[in-house]
C-alpha cells in the first residue's frame, strides 16, 4: 500500500513522475479560496506534504494523524510550528543549500540596482526622457570600495560577504549570534555589535530566518543608526523588518534609499508607499526565484520527502529529534479529543 502525498506547489512532470514513484499523490498546483478545503481534507489523510508558500498552521495540521514528514521548497520554514511539528513527530525538511548563490546575487542586484538608480534611470530611457549626457541630479553613487553591514552570517550571508569582499573590494561588517570564523578569514569580515553595524554601513543587508526572535528585529531606532547617505537592503523576510518604521525612514530621507525583495504581507499591494519613492527599489520575493534553482529545490524537496517517507533520515531535516519521537511512540496528542476533525 503506497503513501498518500499531498502536493501542494506546480512541480515538473519528472519530478512528479519521480513522487508517483514511490507514494499516491493528491496534486494542488496552489492553494486558494477554491480549492482550500480539499486541501485541508486531503492533508487528513497524508503520511506526506511537499510545497511552498503556505502558512501550515497548528489548526490544519491538528487532524493529520497519519502524517510523518513535511518538505518545504524552501529555506525558510516560517511557515510551520517546528515545535508542534516535533511534539506530533512530523519531520519537516527544506532546502538549504541550493539556493544560496542565487539569493545572494539577488542580493547585490538590488544593492547595484538602488545605488545606481538602475530601474529608476532604465524608466527615464524607456520614457524617451533621455536627451543627452545625463547630469549630476541623475548620478547614483558607488557600491565597490563601500562598507557593507551584513545582518545574520548564515550562508547566505558568507556569500554575500565574498562578492563584496572579492567582487567589489568591499569592507565587511557583519552582526551574527555566532562568530563566522570562515567569514573572517577569507572575506576579512569583522564581527561588530548590531549598533556598529548600522552606524558603519553604508549598505545595510538583513538575511536573517523570520523567528520569534527576530520579528521587527529592524525598527525606528535601528533606522535612526543608519548613515543618513545609507541604503537598507532585505532579501531574507519581510516581517524582520517595521515596515512603517522603514517608510517613515525613507520619506524622511534618514536613510538614502532601500532594495526590497520581501514584505510584511507579500505580495505588496499596488497602494503601498514603498512603491511611491524613486529610491526604494521593489522586487516580488524573487530571491532564489532562477529556473536552474528552483529546479534544484524542487528536486532536493522531493529527494527529502522519499528519504523520510521510507525510513530514512534527510541531511536536510529542521527537526531530527522529531524521528526520535516517532520512534519512541511518544509522538503527540494524535486522536486527542479535543480536535474537531470532520
Ligand atoms: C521562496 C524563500 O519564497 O526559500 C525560501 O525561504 O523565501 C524563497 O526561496 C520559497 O522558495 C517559496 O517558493
Amino acid at each position: 500500500m503506497k503513501k498518500q502525498v499531498v502536493v501542494y506547489k506546480r512541480l515538473p512532470q519528472p519530478e512528479l513522475a519521480r513522487l508517483a514513484g514511490w507514494f499516491d499523490l493528491t496534486r494542488f498546483d496552489s492553494i486558494d479560496e477554491h480549492n482550500r478545503g480539499a486541501f485541508l481534507a486531503a492533508i487528513q489523510w497524508a503520511h506526506g506534504l511537499i510545497g511552498a508558500s503556505v502558512k501550515l498552521t497548528n489548526e490544519m495540521l491538528s487532524c493529520a494523524d497519519r502524517l510523518e514528514a513535511i518538505s518545504t521548497i524552501s529555506v525558510g520554514y516560517d511557515n510551520f510550528d517546528v515545535r508542534f511539528l516535533t511534539e506530533r513527530g512530523i519531520v519537516l525538511t527544506n532546502t538549504p543549500g541550493v539556493l544560496t548563490e542565487s539569493v545572494a546575487d539577488a542580493i547585490f542586484a538590488l544593492m547595484l540596482a538602488v545605488a545606481r538608480r538602475v530601474v529608476e534611470l532604465a524608466e527615464f530611457v524607456k520614457a524617451g526622457r533621455w536627451k543627452g549626457s545625463i547630469g549630476p541630479s541623475l548620478y547614483g553613487v558607488d557600491v565597490h570600495s563601500k562598507t557593507i553591514g551584513i545582518i545574520g552570517m548564515g550562508r547566505i550571508g558568507l556569500a554575500v560577504a565574498r562578492r563584496a569582499c572579492l567582487g567589489f573590494n568591499m569592507p565587511v561588517l557583519y552582526y551574527n549570534r555566532h562568530r563566522n570564523a570562515q567569514a573572517e578569514s577569507l572575506f576579512e569580515a569583522r564581527k561588530c555589535g548590531l549598533d556598529e553595524v548600522l552606524a558603519g554601513a553604508d549598505f545595510v543587508c538583513v538575511i536573517l530566518p523570520l523567528t520569534p526572535e527576530t520579528e521587527r528585529f529592524i525598527g525606528e531606532r535601528e533606522f535612526n543608526l543608519m548613515k543618513p547617505e545609507a541604503f537598507f537592503i532585505n532579501g531574507s523576510r519581510g516581517k524582520i523588518v517595521d515596515e512603517g518604521a522603514l517608510v517613515r525612514a525613507l520619506q524622511s530621507r534618514r536613510i538614502r534609499g532601500a532594495g526590497l525583495d520581501v514584505f510584511e504581507k507579500e505580495p505588496l499591494s499596488a497602494e503601498s508607499p514603498l512603491l511611491t519613492m524613486p529610491n526604494v527599489v521593489a522586487l516580488p520575493h524573487l530571491g532564489s526565484a532562477t529556473h536552474e534553482t528552483r529546479l534544484a529545490m524542487i528536486r532536493c524537496a522531493v529527494e527529502n520527502l522519499i528519504a523520510v517517507l521510507n525510513g530514512g533520515s534527510s541531511e536536510n531535516t529542521v527537526n531530527p529529534e522529531a524521528l526520535d519521537r516517532r520512534h519512541s511512540g511518544g509522538s503527540g496528542a494524535k486522536g486527542a479529543s479535543d480536535k474537531v476533525c470532520d
